[in-house]
């Protein structure tokens, strides 16, 4: 049986174990990314176990999360950044230079090799060809140091793209459809691999779209063959020698298929709050909207953006509507401008924000009161815009600018005539000016760079090791499909104290139990309930961090979403897995567990909860590979790799 390029990859870069179904692997990484957010917490364990230089082949820091600096804490963060990229020999990517996955596609990203990246939406550079995986900080900084990413050999689900994407259709279309028929949780345990006829019509920015998206499918990642578009992508920017043809065998094996076929697509929409409800435009009702976001690392390439441009040109934005527009990097930034896009999107009415997340993340364009935000970007959980009480519809640039000029959610084929959108191509060459990154070879001796930490940047907390027997109260239950940002929310008032752990616990479960932090606060050691898929969307590790920070010992769910499932075990919290589902209902908050000899029953791989309050048990499942059972019992990935490299 042939290979898939999924496959390929994996096994050229093949550190330990067999690529066979079910098996632990570890694989080489070959390149890594973090950002204002998450690079932090890399760069503080770098620190942490007094490394001289990362052993990548390319590892940079983007500044794009956390650019609206409304007091000082940003700023220090992003001092903070730089200095310890140039300490450890790390790029670093200024703000304004554009937002880090797009980014990463246009300047870094290589066919055929590996990348770690601290977000979730790392899976965007598989767009050219390569395996982009998201984690968190500290997994990152782990392979930062050349430990290699280690995971379940991965299952390939193919998802076969016929036929030719119509014009007012996008690859949003493709990602939304994707996730209509196979749900959030469709891709788990899954790389998503894209072929077929219907790729050839894909830019490389179309396949980044749908590579993104991939993450909230639930898949590892997503990727597509390094084809000539991917060619033609490289030589525009300058990177030819990057490109190596990467194509799956013929008779290439996947675990799992689906076909799309792109002739029949038709403008979609994902309705509140999850990004697999999904309609037809032309389904979803009269939705009037108070706001429309162009932007973010899944939809504001050149095209995605002129695209807009063309529908708004010599119209104007509706009177109740406030759009924006955020170009993915300040590459597409200065061809909007030399081609007179900007000035067409001006005249309409738009305004333009930085190269940067901002409203996808609720970094400003917090909606109003019970208000109906329709964005390009790729999650519209609860919360996820700022503030909790807002609805956010997911669509493509065509369909978010037709809603700008009518005032609810519009099909663009339904308001103008999208032969306009013939001549909407991607440039081929484009203009090359890495002025805002700061390279490594830049830095004559890195070991003599003094990082620089403002008063925002506290050390990171630390635990034990793994105690030997737990005893701990529930604190929280929770329902199915809890993301991150509903455990530790987004915004800018939050955000500014990513790197001041106990100020920023205090906004742990803000939207969801304002009673949370109080509680937690009396208990000495804790245990939070989850359902089904918990801990899915964003890699935020602090998600993770601060229930450590608290004290929390074990998180017991119906199952976990994979990054934080690792991001608890890089922060010594035991994820168990209920071993009968029904026993979930016989758990209450305020509950007393007892877990005795957890060192045996880490061992083990199955943990007996002893209720204390209601003298009963509960069997619990810890689905760990044995190295994580190692890094769990010495209390964190911290601890191991400072043991490690004692
Ligand atoms: C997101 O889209 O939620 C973020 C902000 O990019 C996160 C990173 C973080 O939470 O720090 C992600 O996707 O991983
Ligand atoms: Fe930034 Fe939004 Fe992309 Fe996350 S999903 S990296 S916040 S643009």
């Amino acid at each position: 049986m042939g290979l898939s390029v999924t496959k390929k990859i994996i096994s050229s870069h093949l550190l330990d174990g067999n690529m066979l179904p079910n098996e632990q692997i570890t694989i080489k990484v070959d390149q890594t990314l973090g950002h204002d957010l998450t690079g932090i917490m890399a760069a503080q364990m770098l620190e942490s176990v007094q490394v001289d230089k990362v052993s990548t082949e390319t590892s940079v820091f983007y500044c794009d999360h956390n650019t609206l600096a409304t007091s000082s804490e940003n700023a220090d963060d992003h001092m903070y950044l730089k200095t310890a990229a140039q300490r450890f020999g790390v790029y670093f990517s200024k703000p304004g230079n554009g937002i880090c996955h797009f980014l990463h596609c246009q300047r870094f990203a290589k066919p055929g090799k590996v990348m770690l990246g601290a977000d979730s939406h790392t899976p965007t550079s598989g767009a050219l060809g390569m395996i982009a995986i998201g984690s968190g900080g500290l997994s990152v900084a782990k392979s930062m140091v050349g430990e290699g990413f280690k995971l379940t050999t991965p299952k390939v689900l193919n998802i076969n793209l016929t036929g030719n994407l119509q014009l007012g259709v996008s690859a949003k279309d493709i990602a939304l459809e994707a996730l209509r028929v196979l749900s959030v949780k469709g891709g788990i345990g899954y790389i998503i691999e894209f072929t077929g006829e219907g790729i050839e019509c894909l830019s490389v920015p179309q396949r980044a779209t749908l590579a993104n998206m991939s993450i909230e499918l639930g898949a590892t990642t997503g990727i597509f063959p390094s084809d000539q578009v991917t060619r033609d992508f490289l030589k525009g920017q300058g990177r030819e020698q990057d490109w190596v043809e990467l194509l799956p065998d013929d008779d290439a094996e996947y675990e799992k298929a689906i076909e799309i076929n792109l002739n029949e697509l038709e403008p979609l929409v994902a309705k509140p709050h999850m990004p697999d409800l999904v309609a037809k435009a032309r389904e979803v009702g009269e939705v009037k909207a108070n706001s429309v976001f162009i932007g973010s690392c899944t939809n504001a390439s050149y095209s995605d953006i002129l695209k807009a441009s063309k529908i708004l040109k010599g119209k104007k934005v509706h009177k109740d509507i406030d759009l924006t527009v955020g170009p993915g990097s300040r590459q597409v930034l200065e061809q909007l401008i030399q081609d007179g896009v900007l000035a067409d999107l001006v005249e309409a009415g738009a305004r333009i924000l930085e190269c940067a997340c901002g409203p996808c993340i609720g970094i400003g364009q917090v909606p109003c009161v019970n208000g109906i935000a329709v964005r390009t970007s790729n999650r519209n959980f609860k919360g996820r815009s700022g503030t909790n009480d807002a609805s956010v519809y997911l669509v493509s640039p065509e369909t978010a600018a037709a809603t700008a000029i009518t005032g609810k959610i519009t099909d663009p084929r339904d308001i103008v005539d999208v032969n306009i959108l013939k001549e909407c191509a991607e440039p081929t060459s484009y203009k090359i000016d890495d002025c805002l990154i700061i390279s490594p070879a830049e830095v004559k001796d890195n070991k003599k760079v003094d990082i620089i930490r403002g008063e925002n940047i506290v050390p990171l907390p630390e635990r034990g090791v793994l105690r030997a027997d737990i005893e701990a109260t529930t604190v929280i239950k929770l329902g199915d499909n809890i993301t991150t940002d509903d455990i530790i929310p987004a915004n800018t008032d939050i955000l500014k104290y990513i790197a001041n752990i106990p100020k920023f616990a205090e906004y742990t479960f803000c939207y969801t139990d304002e009673t949370f932090v109080p509680r937690i606060k009396k208990l000495k050691n804790s245990v939070i309930i989850g359902g089904e898929n918990y801990g899915q969307g964003s890699s935020r590790e602090h998600a993770a961090l601060i229930p450590m920070f608290f004290g929390v010992e074990a998180v017991v769910a119906k199952s976990f979403a994979r990054i934080h499932k690792e991001n608890l075990i890089n922060y010594g919290i035991l994820p168990l897995v209920f071993k009968n589902k029904t026993d979930y209902e016989k758990i209450d908050m305020d509950d007393v567990f007892a877990i005795n000899d957890v060192y045996a029953q880490v061992d083990k791989g199955e943990v007996t909860i002893k209720v204390v309050n209601k003298n009963i048990a509960i069997k619990t499942i810890l689905e760990v590979s044995d190295f994580d059972k190692r890094v769990l019992k010495e209390g964190g990935a911290l601890n191991y790799l400072r043991n490690k490299l004692k």
